[in-house]
């Protein structure tokens, strides 16, 4: 399916997509080729601001020179040896992994959602093997509005149709509570079989949905007076999106396990990290879990790259100021159009007030068209999250993007 407002040059690219491709995507209308640092080019050659960062996979900028070097130097070494034998890269890894953040051990995975499958089977081995639950009988708990994946297990934790509906039979044991709702997690945590409460410390998918202060210490108290893991999704708040290393040092909470994915790697290729000290990670025994490339010598490089440049780049400095100026800036326009504008960090979303249902849409097509790449999430919601090497005169530049777009919709 073309679109008539595209290049022939795009449009040859959106045909053989629709011909050879699964249709299990909508994307915006516009055909990319490059990318450096804030900046996407697409085949036409025209420059877009990114607003999307690959849902927060491109902390650092597109092909960074420190990660797509040790993508290269690697990748003309040694980029596989399963975990059938040792190298000289993984361990290192986790050493500097494993301090970045301060436990134990990591189990490192490569999809996002292979560390959430990989928590959750943590928990409930630690609740059958050091909580005494029943054989079979673990629980886990998630926040409603979660979004942690495609995978069987994950589309069974959610309650949004569009993820679980026509997919059936779920995963038992998973239930939902209301997010940032430490009373209905209270309730939750009386039920002595509960392994675990999974919670993003800000729910991305769901709209930059940002829980009242207090609440992620709260649930970390609550977790550990009932005996319950706190496992925290990061995948998409960590690595310096929300203005701080982790989300959950906004308040200075330690999550039990701690999922890492996406940043990790730059933008890369798929990189994740399941974090935990000895009781719960060495629950797992050899021969237990893992993947043919978790933990590959090309990703623990990469990965390496990829922490260093957040911390020596201090991009979680830069993206809370920048935040700050970009939710200001969007404020300023005191647009009718714009009913909510919220975030933390560079993390951020707006909540479109239109009658045309298509408004969200239309804003991001109008936005195309002015340079600024950004997708709708959820209908009316419109995420604003650019990599976090953004510069402030990029950001006075992208503001006033969004106000000459928001003006073809007034
Ligand atoms: C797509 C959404 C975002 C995640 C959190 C785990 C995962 C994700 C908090 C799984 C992945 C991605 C999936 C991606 C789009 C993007 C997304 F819109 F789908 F929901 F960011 F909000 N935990 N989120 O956000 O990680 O297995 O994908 O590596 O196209 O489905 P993954």
């Amino acid at each position: 399916m073309t679109t008539s407002t595209l290049s022939d040059k795009s449009n040859f690219y959106l045909e053989l997509e629709d011909k050879f491709g699964a249709h299990n995507y909508h994307p915006l209308p516009v055909v990319l080729k490059e990318g450096k640092g804030v900046y996407l080019t697409d085949v036409d050659g025209k420059k877009y601001y990114d607003f999307l960062s690959g849902y927060s996979a491109v902390n650092q900028g597109h092909c960074h020179p420190a990660i797509i070097d040790a993508l290269i130097n690697q990748a003309q070494t040694l980029t596989l040896t399963s975990r059938a034998f040792h190298n000289n890269i993984l361990g290192e890894y986790e050493k500097y992994i494993t301090e970045f953040f301060g436990f134990d051990k990591v189990l490192p995975m490569n999809t996002g959602v292979e560390g959430g499958e990989t928590a959750i089977k943590l928990a409930r081995r630690w609740a059958y093997t050091h909580k005494g639950v029943p054989e079979n009988k673990a629980k886990i708990i998630f926040a409603e509005g979660n979004f942690w994946g495609r995978t069987l297990a994950a589309i069974s934790a959610s309650t949004d149709p569009s993820s679980y509906k026509n997919f059936g039979p779920f995963m038992p044991g998973f239930a939902n509570i209301p997010y940032n709702d430490t009373v209905a997690l209270e309730a939750a945590l009386q039920d002595s079989n509960v392994a675990a409460f999974m919670v993003e410390p800000i729910q991305g998918e769901a709209g930059v949905v940002i829980p009242d202060e207090g609440y992620l210490l709260k649930v970390r108290e609550l977790c550990t007076k009932y005996n319950v893991l706190f496992i925290a999704d990061e995948i998409q708040t960590g690595l310096c999106r929300t203005g701080k290393v982790l989300a959950c040092d906004h308040e200075a909470v330690k999550p039990d396990i701690l999922i890492l994915g996406k940043a990790l790697s730059g933008g890369t290729m798929p990189v994740a990290a399941i974090l935990a000290n000895d009781e719960v990670m060495l629950t797992i025994k050899p021969g237990e879990h893992g993947s043919t490339y978790g933990g590959n010598p090309l990703a623990c490089a990469v990965a390496i790259a990829s922490l260093k440049v957040l911390k020596e780049e201090k991009l979680a400095e830069n993206a809370e100021s920048m935040g700050i100026l970009l939710r200001e800036g969007l404020s300023k326009l005191n647009s009718p159009l714009i009913k909510t504008i919220r975030g933390k960090g560079l993390l951020n979303a707006i909540v479109i007030e239109h009658e045309n249902p298509d408004a969200s849409w239309d804003l991001c097509l109008a936005l195309r068209d002015n340079g600024l790449l950004a997708k709708p999430t959820h209908g009316d919601k419109i995420r604003f999250a650019p990599p976090l090497v953004i510069t402030k005169e990029q950001i006075f530049e992208c503001v006033d993007i969004i106000a000459r777009s928001l003006k073809t919709l007034e």
